[in-house]
């Protein structure tokens, strides 16, 4: 069945097929991805709409000399085939299997790893540089979407590039879609180029007339040179220093052939503008292109997920649905508050908000530092801004949240979704960094619901709240453990005691306050009293609480799913010191110092030692 790709194990594998044979390449490749992707799960519209294009990239150029720069690096899939990794792909995303993104550890071939948006024209300059300083001659080329594209990022990369023009080529994947559809002035522009009437009559008219009078086409094509400025799709791209081709259809993989020889052969600085199809080939896919960017383990024929295939085992509700609801119930009081997502209105729950406010709700395309300072400046002129970003993508943020929130004194409430680890997505997309990189910013209030009781509260504080305001909870559902428990309200920097114990205490924030009221229940078959705090704010600390539990028990451990460097634990540490109680013994348990590979997220937080077993094993030790 698959006569072609079963042969292919390398780029020059693929350069021994005829080029019309590449048609049929393609088709294989299609099958065996969307086989394999039902079966595993993954980014899937990505790569089926890239798929023409990269067989053609690999078919030109000598890769690993020559270099791939992938933006986000999802689409990315059938590049992983062509280079030798076909036979893994059964383990994609899998502890220990493929990543979901280029990775240099995995492949000599991906000379980056990558998984946020916006890198790749900036990589393919710095690698465009360093090859002209050391006198080499490989290729570059940078493959980026037209929602990557929306990245401040890739906007400096594009201005540098076509300042210093060097040789290099940015391709341009224009498929409209971002994860959602894409916003944006560029999209606009670049949607109206395509349809342009005027502009496809004129230049089909044009070249008509060029063949019926060869002795006439230089002046014509002087003559249609000066008619790109009125009409050609690039021109935009053209001012800024590039030599501007296409669009072209990005399905035609004999064609695309054609062109990136001719386009690669001319050693200059050059984008070319390709049309392509996400999901291409996978009728659901096509069908929705949202909901086919990433997928769960699906049943070919329909499209339907296969039942249980979520790694998350549900509890209750998801906190992304928790937030989504109190945000709804909050914005239905008052007109002040508004919304912003950086092109992930679904994935931050901002769905809702969206259909029910779309005048207060904002979506500003892959632009996180931006989507905050946006956002401050409307805190400015009275509004309540919510900026819901996954805690992973915030870190783009930083300045925005020190220089245009907080120096500002505007109140902004930043809501960390899948603050923790994050599973299969991996190392580019842990969200395990924010307490620190937060933590530094002078007023600022971190956090963290351990039910959606909390976060109607905390995301209520925040509304009222004259300095930013971050709530940051896991990819992960609400347990049911505390349903029945009493909801009392509370104001900022407010903990609470869950279980009162004699010999060691548990401070514990947001996802960690579940693990601790269960290794309570294991230690108290063991005989060893235990004292759960429910710390909800890393900052402002709980200072009474802390202090109690000081003079209640020997011994403290605190709990958090986040690096142990500048985290929770750090801040209690701080606390203790500045109070001289530095001899007080301290354990914290928390997420090494080190960047964390893909793998299911309850594994690895028994693995790290945040499950309620280890927890209680440790406490074992230490006692
Ligand atoms: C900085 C950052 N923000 C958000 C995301 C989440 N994200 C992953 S892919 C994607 C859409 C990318 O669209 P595009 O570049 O057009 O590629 P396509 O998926 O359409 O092929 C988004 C928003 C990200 N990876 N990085």
């Amino acid at each position: 069945m698959t006569k072609w790709i079963q042969n292919i194990n390398c780029p020059e594998d693929l350069k021994k097929v005829p080029l019309e044979s590449l048609p049929e390449v393609a088709a294989e490749y299609r099958q065996f991805l969307i086989e394999s992707i039902a079966k595993t799960g993954g980014h899937l519209g990505a790569s089926l709409g890239t798929l023409e294009l990269t067989i053609a990239l690999h078919y030109v150029l000598n890769s690993p000399e020559d270099k791939i720069c992938w933006d986000v690096g999802h689409q990315a899939y059938v590049h992983k085939m062509i280079t030798g990794r076909r036979e893994r792909m059964s383990t994609m995303r899998q502890a220990g299997g493929l990543s979901g993104f280029p990775s240099p550890w995995e492949s000599c071939h991906d000379p980056f790893i990558v998984g946020h948006a916006g890198t790749a024209i900036s990589q393919a300059v710095g690698l465009a540089c360093a090859r002209d300083l050391k006198r080499g001659q490989e290729k570059v080329v940078a493959l980026v979407g037209d929602g990557a594209m929306t990245a401040g990022l890739s906007f400096e990369a594009l201005n540098h590039a076509g300042h210093l023009k060097k040789s290099m080529l940015v391709i341009l994947n224009d498929n409209e879609m971002s994860i959602a559809r894409n916003v944006g002035a560029i999209s606009r522009y670049l949607n109206k180029v395509l349809t342009n009437p005027i502009y496809n009559r004129v230049r089909g008219e044009v070249e008509r007339q060029l063949q019926k009078f060869p002795r006439l086409r230089r002046l014509a094509n002087i003559s249609l040179e000066g008619m790109k400025h009125l009409f050609v799709p690039g021109v935009l791209f053209e001012e800024l220093g590039y030599r501007y081709f296409g669009p072209v259809d990005g399905h035609n993989v004999v064609q695309l052939v054609g062109i990136l020889k001719d386009v690669l052969a001319l050693n200059s600085c050059c984008l070319l503008h390709v049309i392509t199809k996400k999901g291409k080939g996978c009728e659901f896919a096509e069908r929705d292109e949202e909901k086919g960017h990433g997928v769960v383990p699906f049943d070919i024929k329909t499209g339907e997920k296969i039942k249980g295939a979520r790694e998350d085992v549900p509890h209750g509700i998801s906190f992304t649905q928790a937030f989504s609801d109190a945000l709804l119930k909050l914005a239905r009081r008052d007109p002040a508050v508004v919304a912003v997502t950086a092109a992930m209105p679904t994935g931050t729950g901002l769905h809702d908000f969206q259909k029910i406010f779309p005048e207060r709700c904002f979506d500003v395309g892959i632009a996180e530092q931006h989507a905050v300072t946006f956002a401050g400046a409307m805190a400015k002129r009275g509004l309540k801004p919510v900026v819901a970003v996954y805690s992973t993508f915030m870190q783009r943020s930083h300045d925005s949240v020190m220089h245009d929130v907080a120096l500002q004194r505007t109140g902004v409430v930043l809501a960390l979704d899948r603050a923790g680890l994050v599973g299969a997505d991996g190392a580019t997309h842990q969200g395990i960094f924010d307490i620190a990189y937060l933590g530094s910013v002078p007023g600022i209030i971190l956090g963290a619901p351990k039910d959606e009781f909390e976060m109607e509260k905390m995301l209520e504080l925040g509304l009222e709240s004259s300095v930013p305001f971050a709530i940051r909870y896991p990819r992960a559902h609400i347990s049911k453990l505390f349903d029945e428990l009493p909801k009392k309200s509370f104001q900022t920097g407010e903990g609470e005691v869950m279980f009162d114990g004699s010999d060691v205490t548990l401070l514990a924030i947001g996802s960690m306050v579940e693990a601790a009221c269960k290794a309570h229940t294991l230690l108290k078959d063991k005989g060893v009293s235990v004292r759960v705090v429910n710390m909800r704010f890393i900052k402002p600390l709980d200072e009474i609480l802390i202090l109690e539990s000081i003079e209640k028990t020997k011994m403290i451990f605190t709990l958090e799913e986040h690096v142990i460097t500048g985290g929770f634990g750090s801040k209690v540490l701080e606390f203790l010191e500045e109070r001289r109680l530095g001899q007080i013994l301290v354990r914290r348990l928390a997420l090494p110092d080190e960047f964390i590979e893909h793998g299911s997220r309850e594994t690895q937080l028994d693995h790290f030692g945040l499950s309620p077993e280890k927890i209680a094993a440790s406490i074992m030790k230490e006692l």
